[in-house]
């Protein structure tokens, strides 16, 4: 199926985001004392101090003081394979803050190790039928049905009544934005789930979430008198240049102008006005799948025409194979010199460019444009589903829950502005500063590196990590977080159109789509195996039509529609 490569290519981005702020981490164990009972000690203790939030207070006699004083959620949350990770949560700052600030005590419950093994465990914890009182995940990915079948299978509660009641913050942001409104709640207009939200709007909000594109070398271009292409056409006559121009200065014609490795061709399929996947044609506003259309074969003829002048290499297949490779990985391309443009992340360079120079000290990295369309005049789509106003992330309050307004009180403080600033900034005065402007910066206590479990990391992360999921609103300034060539890099790969995406806010079941195309259609692997052959010039192209009357032989048009009418459906709410 195609959903398990677009799931793949989901979670390798996301891995690659998760590791930026930390240091890579393996070796062995040591003192774990911060988890357990200390904590909840010193939780308690905080109690007595003020509360900020409206905590129902006994002595008033008040019917509806919902939850005991000394409360304590569990909360369940997606842990990683690092080390650090079950001690993480319990020593973030920020974290503390907050329960100090509402009152309520947590217990996290961090589930840790490979993606595999954790699903296992969030599946087994549900089939148990006893559950925590929160649990943050991702649920739409990892649960058939996502948070809708959670509340149908009676997992979760329904949180209306809670956020009109309870939580002042969330109810404010979602009547001041109601796009917000209209993508959190399902077809119903329930609210099943809390998310980070992003409103899509300052240059913060989008620099946060735009964290990967085309990077070039900077130094090659150079060498070869172009500048960073902006189109198909100037993509073609730089990668032809980086090709017969030697620009890695060596006598040897080793050069891969673009490495596809990690999904890179995707990137391209914007220009051509389509996804790989499903998205929305910009033409009729309806829903299409991108390699069964007409663009999809001009984005073929163009690829394999690059390919037959070796112009690419590393071409990403199924479940993370190298179709046509020559042995080597993109990374080992990428630090042997010979890799002149690929997929990367905002992060490299901090994290590829180092490695580059150790092999040429003139090195140096560009990030490209978005492609300008090769179908509508000016315009620059997007590949980049993390376009989008929620958050994968969501979280949710469980039928086990005996204080149900004590999380949504917890919550709704996550969503205030100082909850915000704890979980993305850590505490003013020690992380961070702020400055007559409004604007934040991290001190150099914040950015000090300390031992932390079998690595080190600044200081700050030990108060608040951004990328965190949990949930709150907007970025909080959160490119101030990072260099400024992250930060550049970040803002060119922002400025473009987003409407091929798919909203992110719609979930599809996997039965849905089984039941329209059947559990074992192999329409994915034909589609990988097809395009390979297309773009190696193994089938000719006069080909194509043979093709698409195959993908619609195997469904391709009834899997199209189930998207269309969750399209539709949404764009009813
Ligand atoms: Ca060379």
């Amino acid at each position: 199926m195609k959903f398990n490569k677009m799931k793949r290519a989901i979670a390798l981005a996301s891995v690659l985001t998760m590791v930026l702020p930390l240091a890579a981490c393996g070796g062995d164990d040591s003192g774990n004392s911060s988890q357990g009972g200390d904590n909840q000690g010193q939780q308690s203790q905080s109690n007595s101090g003020d509360n900020s939030v409206q905590q129902p207070d006994d002595s008033q006699g008040t019917p509806e003081a919902a939850w005991p004083k000394d409360v304590t959620l569990t909360y369940y949350l997606r842990g990683g394979t690092s080390e650090y990770e079950p001690y993480l949560y319990n020593d973030l700052v920020g974290m503390q803050k907050i329960q100090e600030a509402t009152g309520i005590t947590l217990d996290y419950e961090v589930i840790c190790g490979d993606s595999d093994a954790i699903q296992t465990q969030y599946l087994a914890m549900i089939q148990s039928g006893t559950y925590p009182d929160v649990i943050q995940w991702l649920h739409k990915e990892s649960y058939n049905g996502g948070v809708d079948q959670l509340y149908n299978d009676g997992v979760i509660i329904e949180l209306n009544d809670l956020i009109d009641n309870h939580m002042p913050n969330l109810k404010k942001i979602l009547e001041e934005h109601p796009n917000l409104a209209k993508d959190m709640m399902n077809d119903n207009g329930q609210y099943l789930y809390f998310t980070k939200l992003n409103p899509l709007e300052s240059t913060d909000d989008l620099v946060g979430i735009c964290n990967f594109g085309f990077l070039m070398r900077k130094d090659w271009l150079e060498n070869v008198g172009l500048s960073a292409p902006t189109n198909i056409d100037e993509w073609y006559e730089v990668l032809k240049a980086f090709k017969t121009q030697d620009p890695n200065g060596n006598n040897i014609d080793d050069e891969i102008p673009f490495d596809a490795g990690a999904a890179g061709l995707n990137l391209f399929y914007p220009a051509f006005n389509i996804l790989n996947g499903i998205y929305i044609d910009p033409e009729t506003g309806k829903v299409g799948y991108g390699p069964y259309s007409e663009n999809y074969r001009d984005f073929l003829t163009t690829m394999n025409k690059w390919y037959s002048e070796g112009l690419i290499g590393n071409i990403w297949a199924e479940e993370g194979s190298f179709a046509i490779a020559d042995g080597a990985s993109t990374d080992e391309h990428i630090y042997g010199d010979i890799a002149g443009s690929w997929k990367g992340l905002a992060n490299n360079w901090e994290q590829r460019l180092p490695g580059i120079l150790e092999k040429n000290p003139n090195a140096d990295l560009v990030a490209c444009i978005w492609p300008y369309s090769t179908k509508d005049s000016g315009v620059q789509y997007t590949p980049n589903t993390y376009y989008s106003t929620i958050d994968r992330t969501t979280t949710c309050i469980s039928v086990d829950c005996k204080y149900p307004e004590a999380a949504a009180a917890l919550i709704d403080y996550m969503y205030s502005e100082e909850g915000g600033m704890y979980l993305t900034w850590g505490v003013e005065g020690e992380t961070y500063t702020t400055d007559e402007n409004g604007k934040h910066a991290w001190t150099d206590y914040g950015n000090e590196s300390i031992d932390y479990y079998d690595g080190n990391f600044p200081r700050k992360f030990t108060y608040a990590m951004a990328h965190i999921s949990f949930p709150r609103f907007g970025q909080n300034d959160v490119s101030n977080t990072y260099g400024d060539e992250y930060a550049n890099a970040c803002e060119i790969w922002s400025k473009c159109d987003v409407s091929l995406i798919y909203p992110g806010a719609i979930a599809i079941t996997q039965d849905e789509l089984d039941a329209a195309i059947g559990a074992e259609s192999d329409m994915g692997d034909y589609i990988s195996e097809m395009q390979m052959k297309f773009i190696t010039g193994q089938e000719p192209l006069t080909n194509f039509d043979t093709y698409l009357e195959e993908l619609k032989k195997k469904g391709v048009e009834e899997y199209i529609k189930v998207y269309q009418d969750a399209y539709d459906r949404y764009n009813a709410r």
